[in-house]
C-alpha cells in the first residue's frame, strides 16, 4: 500500500486507500447521497426512487444496498420538500413507502425505522383495512397542496419504492478502518451481508451505512458483513475464530455526524 497523497484524493477520491499508520487505512466517501437522489439538508435525509418493481420487503432489501430504507417522513416539512422535488417527475406509478399498520389495524407506524410519523392520505385513503397493510406514494386523486399523497395498498404488490436515508453534509468525509483481528468474525450483530471483491470495497460499503460500525469479510468468496456493534461494545465470547474471516473496525470519528 502507497502512503497517502494529496493528489490521490484529488484524483480518485473514491478509490483512494492508503496506509496512514500500522493497521489503519484511509477511505473517503460516506453518507453520501446517489446522485439522482433529493437531499432535505435540515435534517441531512436523503431520498431516491428504486427502478425495479417489487414487494415492500424486496423494496426494503433494494433500498438496503445504498444504505437506506424504505422512505418515511419525519415532519410535513419533509414531505412537502421531496414531493415538490418530485413533482412531475414520477408519472402515474406508485412507489412504495416505509409505513405499515400489520401489527394493529389502523394504527400506522413505521416499519423498518423509528424517524418518521408524518402520513398524508389521499381523499378516502386509508380504505382496505386487513387486506391492505402497507403504504405506497402515488398522484393524489384529488386537488391537494403537494403533488402526491398515500394510500393503503397490499403490502405484496410489486411496486417501485421511495427509499431514503441520513446523510452526512461533511464535505471530504474521510474515514479510517483498522483490521482488529485476523482469522476472526463478530457473529452476533450482523444486520446485513453482501459480497464484496475486496477488503477495501467492504470497508467502503460499511461507510455508507449509517449504522455500520465494523465488518466481516472473508477474501475467499467475498463475503461481506455489516456489523452494528464495535468488539469493544459487546461480550467478548461474540468473537469467533474464523479461519479466512478479517474482523474490521471503523475508526471512531470526531464528527457526531459520522457515527
Ligand atoms: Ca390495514
Ligand atoms: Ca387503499
Amino acid at each position: 500500500m502507497p502512503a497517502c497523497k494529496w493528489m490521490d484524493i484529488l484524483v480518485v477520491p473514491m478509490l483512494l486507500a492508503c496506509f496512514v499508520e500500522e493497521n489503519i487505512t484511509q477511505i473517503q466517501g460516506c453518507f453520501s447521497c446517489p446522485t439522482h437522489g433529493v437531499l432535505y439538508k435540515p435534517l441531512a435525509l436523503c431520498y431516491w426512487t428504486t427502478g425495479a418493481t417489487e414487494n415492500v420487503i424486496d423494496s426494503h432489501t433494494i433500498c438496503s444496498y445504498d444504505g437506506g430504507s424504505l422512505a418515511v417522513f419525519p415532519n410535513e416539512d419533509v414531505w412537502s420538500y421531496v414531493t415538490h422535488a418530485y413533482n412531475g417527475s414520477l408519472g402515474n406509478e406508485s412507489y412504495w413507502l416505509g409505513y405499515t399498520d400489520e401489527i394493529t389495524e389502523g394504527l400506522w407506524t413505521t416499519f423498518f425505522d423509528t424517524n418518521g410519523t408524518f402520513v398524508f392520505w389521499d381523499v378516502g385513503e386509508p380504505n382496505d383495512g386487513e387486506q391492505a397493510d402497507c403504504a405506497m406514494m402515488g398522484s393524489c386523486q384529488s386537488e391537494a397542496p403537494y403533488p402526491y399523497c398515500m394510500a393503503d395498498y397490499t403490502c405484496t404488490t410489486k411496486n417501485k419504492a421511495v427509499c431514503y436515508k441520513q446523510v452526512s453534509l461533511t464535505t471530504g468525509c474521510n474515514r479510517q478502518y483498522k483490521v482488529v483481528e485476523q482469522d476472526a468474525r463478530l457473529g452476533s450483530h450482523i444486520w446485513m451481508n453482501t459480497t464484496r471483491d475486496t477488503l477495501i470495497e467492504c470497508a467502503m460499503f460499511c461507510l455508507d451505512h449509517y449504522h455500520c460500525k465494523s465488518f466481516n469479510f472473508r477474501s475467499t468468496d467475498g463475503t461481506c458483513e455489516l456489523n452494528n456493534v464495535r468488539f469493544m461494545e459487546v461480550a467478548e465470547t461474540v468473537m469467533h475464530f474464523e479461519g479466512e474471516f478479517v474482523y474490521a473496525e471503523l475508526v471512531q470519528s470526531m464528527d457526531p455526524m459520522n457515527e
